[in-house]
């Protein structure tokens, strides 16, 4: 599976103990425009989240704080990466089906969307989500 992933710039001055900033504008280190911004925190440990495919909303996902591990399965391969660094943004394009395992209890995981929320726009069940991606190649 081809996974895109995004490294942005950070800006740090290292003469002073004042931190780090990123920032994130569309068309320019996000390749669509911003129609929506979340982000989960609080996760119990053991608990996942996800579990779905989007029919048509492209997404990225960023650990901001803390980490969790994302898996990724387009129908054929399945791929988990490690989301650690508020730096790191994961494309999560329609028709990939998303699980978040793993999180750190700090974990702050923020998502940009290309699209307004809409539960139509879900696929929440594997072997539906399978039958469309057979029926699309
Ligand atoms: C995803 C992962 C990373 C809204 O009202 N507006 C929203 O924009 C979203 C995303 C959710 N909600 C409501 C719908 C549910 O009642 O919040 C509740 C929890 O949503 P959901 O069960 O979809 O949460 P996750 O963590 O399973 O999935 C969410 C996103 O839905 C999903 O697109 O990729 O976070």
């Amino acid at each position: 599976m081809k996974i895109t992933n995004f490294t942005f710039n950070i800006n740090r001055d290292d003469s002073c103990e004042c931190g780090s900033l990123i920032a994130l504008e569309e068309y320019k280190n996000i390749p669509f425009a911003i129609k929506r911004v979340y982000y989960i925190y609080g996760v119990d440990t053991k608990l996942s989240r996800g579990a779905h495919a989007h029919r048509k909303s492209n997404q990225i996902l960023i650990s901001v704080c803390g980490s969790c591990e994302i898996l990724f399965d387009d129908g054929q391969d399945r791929e988990t990466i490690l989301l650690d660094k508020p730096e790191h943004g994961l494309y999560q394009k329609a028709m990939v089906w998303g699980e978040m395992h793993k999180f750190s209890k700090d974990c702050v995981l923020m998502v940009l969307s290309d699209s307004y929320y809409e539960e139509k726009d879900y696929i929440r069940n594997y072997d539906e989500f399978l039958a469309l991606c057979k029926e699309s190649v």
